[in-house]
């Protein structure tokens, strides 16, 4: 595989829930579309999970789940190699290399640093602080050109950049220098409730967030509760954080433009927009559900997927490590 002439991608995605529309939008369904063209390396970041505090038997659940959905999201094994980051021991050991080369003051500045720490003030360990290099050693390890990621990971990916450049510098050309990969529509789906905010799946509020998971009626619901404003024209303008959310919501699911689309609802309220976009969002997930459950059935053959994905993976990865073993001077026998 590592001859291949394509450029390579590599993305992850944590196991601490059901998938969002705002991961979906954000990440995940841009990594089916890029498998025609890149060598894919799509991973689930269950050692970033820990960050937070889990419960053991929710996260090996959650692990199986997320690695369901995304092959029910159109992750073919056949094209990419889908894992699980902590069944390649190389992420653990680069990580470890990369955070001697990385300074305290750059991590202090991350701000999903700032935001989890204020939100788990009992439990700000020092994984939370260097999750970015390990994010870092995920994308370095495999040289990835690319990674695709949602507009709130612009940071850490700017940081993996960083590190790569330094590394380099310090001790010759190792690492390929990675271009994040973000959505021109979507890059960050807006909470349903507080338009402001990024959709997260860790947020209190049910009503703010639409799981992949969700059945159509709570779909219709949670759109038809989405926050808008009392203009009552369907337009997008950074005044209607509400109404461009649901817009750009509708655009990714239609793949129509937003003049279309304010063309569409000219004269109607936000009611008749709201179910419109309830049913795009239902027309996407209803077959991913589908595909999901049967997936989900089949353990030895999602287990089979993981154990082949785990083994190519770790196939590239321990020659990177390797490489680096060797260039910062650890004694090889
Ligand atoms: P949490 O809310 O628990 O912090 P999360 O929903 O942000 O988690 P991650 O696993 O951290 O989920 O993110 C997976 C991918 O989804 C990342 O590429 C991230 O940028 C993207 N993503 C997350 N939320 C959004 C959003 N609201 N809009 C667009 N992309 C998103
Ligand atoms: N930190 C990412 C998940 C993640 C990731 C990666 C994304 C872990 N390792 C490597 C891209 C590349 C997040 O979405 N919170």
């Amino acid at each position: 595989m590592e001859v291949s002439a394509k450029k390579r991608i590599l993305s992850g995605i944590q196991p601490t829930g059901t998938f969002t529309l705002g991961n979906y939008i954000g990440a995940v369904r841009n990594w089916g579309l890029l498998q025609q063209e890149y060598e894919c390396l799509y991973m689930v970041a269950n050692m970033h999970a820990i960050t937070v505090r889990q419960t053991p038997a929710d996260l090996r659940r959650q692990t199986r789940e997320a690695a369901a959905l995304l092959l029910a999201c159109g992750i073919d094994p056949q094209k990419s190699i889908l894992f699980v980051q902590s069944h390649v021991p190389a992420h653990a050991e680069l990580a470890w290399v990369l955070a001697c080369n990385t300074q305290f003051g750059e991590l202090s500045r991350m701000t999903q640093f700032k935001d989890k720490s204020a939100r788990h003030a009992d439990n700000v360990n020092a994984g939370l602080f260097t999750y970015p290099v390990l994010m870092a050693a995920d994308i370095l390890v495999y040289n990835a050109d690319l990674v695709p990621v949602g507009a709130d990971q612009k940071q850490h990916l700017e940081l993996a950049r960083n590190i790569a450049v330094r590394f380099n510098n310090a001790y010759s050309d190792t690492f390929t220098v990675p271009d994040p990969y973000i959505p021109k529509t979507g890059a960050r789906i807006m909470s349903l409730q507080e338009p402001e905010k990024k959709m997260s799946k860790s947020d209190t509020n049910a009503n703010s967030f639409i799981l992949m998971l969700d059945d159509p009626d709570t779909i219709r619901r949670k759109c038809k509760r989405a926050v808008t404003d009392s203009e009552g024209v369907v337009r997008a303008d950074e005044s209607k954080p509400g109404v461009t959310n649901l817009m750009s919501i509708y655009s990714v699911f239609t793949g129509k433009d937003f003049a279309s689309i304010e063309s569409e609802f000219t004269g109607k309220g936000y009611g008749d927009f709201k179910l419109a976009v309830a049913e795009s969002v239902i027309s996407v997930f209803h077959p991913i559900q589908q595909e999901y459950q049967r997936i989900l059935e089949d353990k030895t053959y999602l287990d089979d997927v993981l154990k082949d994905g785990a083994q190519r993976a770790a196939h590239i990865a321990a020659k990177t490590c390797a490489k680096v073993y060797k260039k910062v001077g650890f004694l090889q026998l």
